[in-house]
């Protein structure tokens, strides 16, 4: 066949090839069937040399006639198959700006901790520091410095978690309250004491509905010149008021503790029925919750401490954080506090 209707059939055949590319990879296989080296068109270019003079221009003129329409096309179809490919790039990477962002939850403290910083927020309102201890104590800091007797029950390993147990002198254990942080600050502080002690506290408790082997307390401690048992009442009063409400009452009745003299416990009128609703769901119609332990330090535990009695008195109290907050959100087991479900936790 001449040059000349080769490319005449090219020309012909070049739109139905290119129209069948549908993608840009595929028109440049197309591109390079037309108008490669092996393609009709570079055929007819390499032989133009071989060819008689008079019949050159002809073929020439029908090679750029080609090559440029078959460019044009190629170019028109790789616009049109750009334009495609973008419009499928934005459509797959499409972002819906109006959608909801990830939430990533917040955690919060525990009830235990949110408890003792609100107990602990009212006394430092009064004026008192925080202190705090080890939880692995020598016996002389948890039972004598307390005025304990080496003969007391508590001190037995049926009540107490020991860590080191035999020679009396050094003893370690896991405390059993937070009182020895108060024998340790006046160990190292004169008096005026004013402290508030948070913390974990052991006990060989076998778990049931109200007890844990390991929970946590909360005591104060305030000695100065002058301070008498009303100091005591006002003080407790005035954090029943701040924590449970300013209607509460409080009432005191005769206890007993080795490191007070005279000890009382004291209990807050009802939050939920103010003293009086037959069958309250808070207080069982008892009007009254039974919620703290205090009393006058003994002077046996300021002399230990190398304070002077006659020159300084005090008190102190202790309550349980766990039992705060049970009785005021209304919580049955003391269990739910370590069972780690955060449909529990993620009430408070
Ligand atoms: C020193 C002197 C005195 C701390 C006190 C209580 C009464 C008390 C318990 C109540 C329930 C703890 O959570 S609980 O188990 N505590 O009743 N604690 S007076 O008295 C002290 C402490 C330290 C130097």
């Amino acid at each position: 066949m001449d040059p000349i209707a080769k490319l005449d059939e090219s020309i012909t055949t070049a739109p139905e090839n290119i129209e069948a590319a549908e993608t840009l990879s595929a028109l440049e296989e197309v591109e390079t069937r037309l108008l490669g080296k092996d393609s009709v068109v570079g055929e007819v270019r390499r032989s133009m040399g071989g060819l008689e003079k008079e019949l050159r221009p002809k073929v020439g003129a029908k090679l750029n006639e080609a090559t440029g329409l078959i460019q044009d096309l190629l170019d028109e179809k790789r616009n049109e198959l750009q334009d495609q490919e973008l419009e499928l790039q934005l459509r797959d990477e499409a972002i819906d700006v109006t959608l909801d962002a990830v939430s990533f939850p917040r955690g919060r403290l525990h009830i235990i901790q949110q408890t003792i910083d609100e107990v602990i927020d009212i006394f430092v309102g009064l004026g008192y520091q925080v202190a705090d201890g080890p939880e692995a104590e020598l016996a002389w800091y948890n039972f004598d410095a307390l005025n304990t007797p080496s003969t007391h029950p508590s001190r037995l390993e049926s009540d107490t978690m020991y860590l080191d147990w035999g020679d009396p002198r050094d003893e370690v254990l896991l405390r059993t309250h937070t009182s020895p942080v108060q024998a340790r600050w006046m160990e190292s502080h004169e008096p005026p004491v004013y402290i508030v002690v948070p913390g974990r506290t052991y006990r060989t408790d076998t778990v049931d509905a109200t007890h844990l082997p390991v929970f946590h307390q909360i005591e104060g401690l305030a000695v100065d010149e002058n301070i008498v048992f009303s100091d005591l009442k006002g003080t407790l009063l005035h954090w029943a008021r701040e924590f449970f409400g300013p209607q509460s009452q409080v009432r005191l009745r005769p206890s007993f503790f080795p490191f007070t003299e005279p000890s009382a416990e004291m209990d807050v009128s009802c939050f939920a029925c103010d003293g009086g609703e037959p069958g309250c769901r808070v207080c069982g119609g008892a009007g009254w919750l039974e919620l703290l332990g205090c009393g006058m330090v003994d002077p046996n535990v300021l002399e230990a401490a190398g304070y002077d009695p006659n020159r300084v008195s005090g008190f102190a109290f202790g309550m349980g954080p766990e039992r705060l907050a049970m009785v005021r959100h209304g919580i049955d087991s003391i269990k739910h506090f370590i069972d780690n479900d955060l449909r529990f936790l993620g009430q408070f």
